[in-house]
């Protein structure tokens, strides 16, 4: 098999029942497996709330990690609307000319310097380092920042080996509590200081309410960004052929980054919880309880997309939930975005091939499911383009 597969371990279930409950911590969690129950109970706030105790929402639970409201993430419309809109134009950021070349040049500089050595561990010595630094432009914060966050690891609230670990996330939290009171006493031109002088429903926006905002910039995009990026290179040191075409067709990345993230789907699930008595599957949910949107079997529904075991590079319809569905798609795509678009740019321009020299996969268990999500490590050796 190629070593760059990421199996679908829904398939089975989602044609015969489209869900599976699973445990998480004595909460038990439906995951629902089918593309349109996933959509539809995305859209359906009003039963399936993201509004829930801090934490509840994720798979695994945080709820014993965490206090703060990560926001606009948990909260329903429409105050979900009225955050996101205090939020959505600094994200959007990512679109702006100056911003992709500093970003070019932060990858192109990464890469520039990965293909002199002879082996490269590509989760901790490519993906996070670029993950880090990429995001003091979304902070827009100095580059020295990305040193520390490095430190932290490929995850905010995990290490490997601990699904939740609170000394790890409390490093986080006082990072941000005293940033937070540093641009309250000094405010600048980055996030944090934006934040503070938000206006939200006739008053600024609390301390706490821009803590919210930044836990979720931290955590949610930060494996995910990494398994992307990681898998994407797994990916090319298989298909060698496909990183020719990127070089000759760059004209193909959009459409190529939107095929991997559906493939990939760095993030497997988001949770909802159940407001009322209801049905999923034609099967009772009770009020309290849990549901999951599963991102990952939704993207490999057969009934959606032609061939969905395969990245076809080109695929031109393609109505992934790679980055979520509905009010709360991810507030970072637009930077994800970018961050994968011109890694394929750079990469088809200086490296002519890559060779997997040994690997660690990265397994999620979900009950029975066990679900390949990207590496541990990898390690690679990039074969320059010689002219
Ligand atoms: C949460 C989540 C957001 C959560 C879009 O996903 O990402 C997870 O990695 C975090 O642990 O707290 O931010």
């Amino acid at each position: 098999m190629e070593k760059s597969k990421i199996p679908d371990p829904f398939a089975e279930l989602r044609l015969k029942s489209g869900f599976e409950t699973i445990d998480d911590q004595n909460d038990p969690v439906t995951m629902l497996l089918r593309h349109k129950d996933v959509r539809k109970t995305a859209h359906n706030y009003k039963i399936f709330t993201s509004e829930a105790v801090p934490g509840r929402i994720v798979v695994p639970s945080e709820v014993n990690i965490r206090d703060t409201r990560q926001i606009p993430f948990e909260v329903d419309p429409p105050k979900h609307g009225a955050y996101r809109s205090i939020v959505e134009s600094w994200f959007k950021r990512p679109l702006q000319a100056e911003y992709q070349q500093a970003l070019a040049e932060m990858i192109s500089w990464i890469i520039e310097e990965m293909i002199t050595r002879d082996s490269v561990e590509v989760v901790n010595e490519f993906a996070l380092p670029l993950q880090s630094r990429a995001l003091t432009l979304l902070l827009n914060t100095p580059f020295e920042e990305s040193e520390t966050w490095i430190s932290w690891g490929t995850h905010v609230f995990r290490s490997e080996g601990e699904a939740l670990d609170a000394d790890k996330a409390n490093i986080l939290y006082d990072y941000i509590d005293r940033e937070l009171d540093r641009a309250i006493a000094n405010p600048n031109d980055d996030l944090y200081s934006v934040l503070i002088q938000s206006d939200f429903e006739g008053r600024k926006l609390s301390k706490e309410e821009a803590k919210g905002v930044l836990v979720l910039t931290f955590a949610g995009g930060r494996d995910t960004v990494i398994n992307a990026v990681t898998n994407a290179i797994a990916y090319f040191a298989d298909h060698q052929e496909s990183l020719e075409r990127i070089r000759k067709e760059p004209e193909l990345i959009n459409n190529a980054v939107e095929e991997m993230i559906r493939y990939f789907s760095p993030l497997t699930h988001m949770g909802r919880v159940v407001t009322e008595d209801t049905q999923v599957c034609e099967h009772a949910a009770k009020a309290e309880s849990r549901v999951s949107l599963c991102w990952a079997s939704a993207n490999r529904d057969e009934s959606v997309f032609e061939n969905p075991d395969e990245i076809v590079l080109d695929r031109k319809i393609n109505p992934h939930v790679g980055f979520g569905f509905s009010h709360h798609n991810c507030l970072g795509a637009t930077h994800a975005r970018q961050i994968m678009r011109i890694l394929l740019k750079e990469l088809s321009e200086q490296v002519q091939s890559i060779d997997i020299l040994d690997l660690k996969e990265n397994i999620e268990h979900w009950g029975n499911f066990q679900r390949k999500v990207g590496y541990h490590k990898i390690n690679v050796k990039f074969n320059p383009i010689t002219q």
